[in-house]
């Protein structure tokens, strides 16, 4: 009867997500249940798995990327917003207005005009705009789909921009360029190259970009085989998929490619080529630590949280099973007589006898 009430009652008007209250119209699908995971912030939470795969790969980017001065030259934003604008989501990547990832049945939209980001590649514009030309970009993402071992519908991605002048990919070549007059009808998708951008200039990016994140699969999981394997994205061309072979599977880690060059002109960027790519942040965990099902990240079960309590981020850990029956706290005091005999062990005798779950 609960249920059946709970399901007919008239939904309220508006639709509150971190404290915020939103006008509902025909677009709003969020659930308050989805709300709830909203703020929060795994990959800030001291010792939390999802913390620490985070501060290894930007250490990585921060010890390979530095400046003449040896100052670390990319920045991180792992603080931005998760509520997006359906613009900053897909518009500003070009994604097409009737492309499926726009979908009500695979996004979580607050109304019409908002939605909970689905990729964090969803900021990389408003950071272009402010004029980054180095930037990692950390947070929780959200797509509706069934919930597994593999899937839950929040999960965290890092996403990185890096743009490049002409004279710092040729330095010693004044000769090459990275545009080109090619024809206008820029390919859609596809791996050609796009029509704006020399040869030269899309080779080189695609060399750095690839010995970039074949070097962050050595950094994070050691001697790893891996294989390039071609994809598309809207917003990238051409784009790649990196598989990396772990516990005898491949298994897809991330997302990249030569950035489309309408996303930098849009934010008023005309002298910069750029790559990007986006890696997920529970996929490296269930890996490294060896975290059977991806419900687990989500767990306040201190015996989950206490495993990867360590100064070291590198320190190798492999999660060890904690039972499936929630914490419970009691307090006991015992009186015993003087002389009396007692172990431990009558006690728990006595409790498994009496209290059998
Ligand atoms: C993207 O989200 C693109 N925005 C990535 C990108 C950024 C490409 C910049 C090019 C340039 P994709 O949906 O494939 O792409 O997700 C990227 C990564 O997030 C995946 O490779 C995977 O590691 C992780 N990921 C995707 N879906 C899930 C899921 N349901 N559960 C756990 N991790 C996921
Ligand atoms: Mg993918």
């Amino acid at each position: 009867q609960r249920y059946l009430s709970s399901v007919t009652k008239p939904l309220p008007a508006d639709v509150k997500v971190l404290d915020h209250s939103y006008s509902r119209d025909k677009f709003t699908n969020i659930t308050s249940r989805i709300a709830s995971h909203v703020g929060r912030n795994l990959h800030l939470q001291k010792f939390h798995p999802l913390n620490i795969v985070q501060q290894r790969i930007t250490n990585y980017f921060y010890q390979n990327f530095v400046s003449a001065g040896r100052s670390p030259i990319f920045s991180l934003y792992n603080n931005l917003s998760p509520i997006v604008s359906v613009n900053q989501n897909f518009d500003s990547l070009l994604i097409p207005k009737d492309h499926v990832s726009r979908c009500k049945s695979d996004c979580y939209y607050i109304n019409s005009e908002l939605l909970l980001r689905a990729h964090m590649t969803a900021h990389q514009s408003e950071l272009l705009l402010a004029g980054l030309n180095n930037f990692l970009m950390v947070g929780d993402v959200y797509r509706r789909d069934e919930i597994d071992r593999s899937h839950y519908p929040a999960f965290h991605q890092l996403d990185a921009v890096r743009l490049r002048t002409r004279d710092e990919l040729f330095p010693s070549d004044s000769s090459l360029q990275i545009f080109e007059q090619g024809n206008n009808t820029d390919s859609f998708g596809g791996q050609e190259k796009q029509a704006c951008h020399t040869l030269e200039a899309a080779k080189l990016m695609e060399h750095e970009l690839k010995s970039t994140l074949e070097g962050l699969a050595t950094h994070l999981f050691g001697d790893v085989e891996y294989r390039w394997v071609d994809t598309q994205f809207p917003f990238t061309q051409p784009s790649w998929e990196l598989e990396v072979f772990y516990n005898n599977d491949w298994l897809e880690l991330l997302g990249c490619g030569i950035m489309r060059q309408p996303i930098l002109t849009n934010s008023g960027i005309s002298d910069r080529i750029g790559w990007a790519f986006g890696i997920g942040l529970e996929r490296v965990a269930m890996c490294l630590y060896k975290i059977p099902d991806i419900r687990l990240f989500w767990s306040k079960d201190s015996g989950f949280l206490c495993q990867f309590k360590t100064h070291n981020i590198n320190e190798a850990i492999t999660y060890k099973e904690i039972s499936q029956f929630p914490q419970c706290t009691n307090d006991l005091s015992f009186w015993l007589p003087e002389n009396a005999e007692f172990s431990s062990n009558d006690f728990y005798d006595l409790v498994r006898s009496e209290a059998v779950i």
